[in-house]
């Protein structure tokens, strides 16, 4: 059979367009400055996250990947879910074992939603490719505010790996939670992928890979928004940096700036002073110890039921029911 790809896009481009600027100048207003990550993720951005994965200090990817190899088979027989609905599917790799697993047992749907159209398009078409009986309904769209409008067809497995929850604010994890419980029927499922609490040391390593990727990645952000918002930021006038914030369980994660300068940013039609030292956060990274994601998952309706984790534990993997 011919496997079918449709890219839906859940908003229309004038309505998103003022979204972004809506934030842009919310965060940037902000103290510290702040952007949001999913500016990260233009096409050479999505090409750097996936170096990064390769990286040999970033074990999230391989971490998760071990324990969804291990476990897909077990989860998939249990569920049985007509579909497979990954959130921020970015290049779905991981995904394979998940999808493997399904098409054993019965099920054929993969919808993968992110914001990069690039990034959907392109994983459709390689799975479409290597998968023949895989129908693949490739979705565009924000996941803060474009999930209800995914049509829900039949028993489904929801999936939310890589820790991208990590990149969530408390506030906002609460919200899209419930955002996901909505999304479950009884039978279905919830796959959360999250980077466990640990020593400085490994974490800060993580974000500060030797060759430099991290670094590259997050000072792309200034060469996006100079082409997509008008922006002079000079990247060269911006210093990397990723550092554990023992105290708030996260990695805090931006750009500071080397010299005093101005920046204008055309799209806002804003002037932005930076002082020299000046922290521009472009991410936070959350890590969390398994009872942390259970009184979260308990919060917003839905029940952990296992937690999964790779055999040197560093990253988890929880298993909820609405
Ligand atoms: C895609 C958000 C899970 O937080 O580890 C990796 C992004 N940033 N290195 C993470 C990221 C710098 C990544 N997430």
């Amino acid at each position: 059979s011919t496997p079918t790809l449709i890219i839906r896009r859940l908003e229309g481009p004038e309505e998103q367009e003022r979204e972004a600027l809506d934030e842009l100048r919310a965060g940037l207003a902000g103290s510290p400055k702040e952007l949001q990550p999913k500016l990260l993720y233009d096409g050479h951005g999505s090409e750097l996250f996936e170096r990064i994965t390769r990286q040999p200090e970033y074990y999230p990817t391989r971490s998760e990947a071990e324990i969804l190899e291990q476990h897909a088979p077990a989860i998939m027989e249990r569920y049985r879910p007509e579909e497979l609905f990954e959130i921020g599917s970015g290049s779905s790799r991981k995904t394979r074992a998940l999808l493997e697993a399904m098409l054993e047992h019965g099920g054929s749907r993969y919808v993968p939603f992110d914001v990069s159209d690039d990034a959907v398009r392109a994983a459709a078409d390689v799975l479409c490719r290597d998968y023949a009986e895989l129908e693949v309904r490739g979705v565009v769209g924000d996941f803060h505010t474009d999930l209800h409008a995914v049509p829900h067809p039949g028993r489904r497995v929801v999936a939310f790996l890589g820790s991208t929850i990590g990149n969530l604010m408390e506030s906002e994890r609460r919200a899209f939670l419930k955002q996901v419980h909505s999304l479950l029927r009884p039978g279905d499922a919830l796959l959360l992928g999250f980077d466990l609490v640990k020593d400085r040391e490994a974490l800060e390593a993580a974000y500060n890979d030797a060759a430099g990727v991290t670094r590259e990645f997050i000072r792309n952000v200034l060469v996006v928004l100079n082409r997509d918002y008008g922006a002079d930021f000079d990247p060269e006038r911006f210093r990397y940096r990723g550092t554990w914030d023992a105290a708030a369980r996260r990695m805090d994660i931006g750009l500071v700036a080397t010299a005093a300068m101005t920046v204008r940013i055309e799209a806002l039609d804003l002037t932005l002073d930076f002082e020299r030292g000046e922290y521009l956060r472009v991410e936070v990274s959350g890590k969390f110890s398994p009872s942390d994601v259970g009184a979260e998952l308990r919060a917003a309706g839905l029940e952990p039921v296992q937690f999964l984790f790779d055999r040197a534990r560093r990253f988890g993997l929880a298993v909820a029911e609405p």
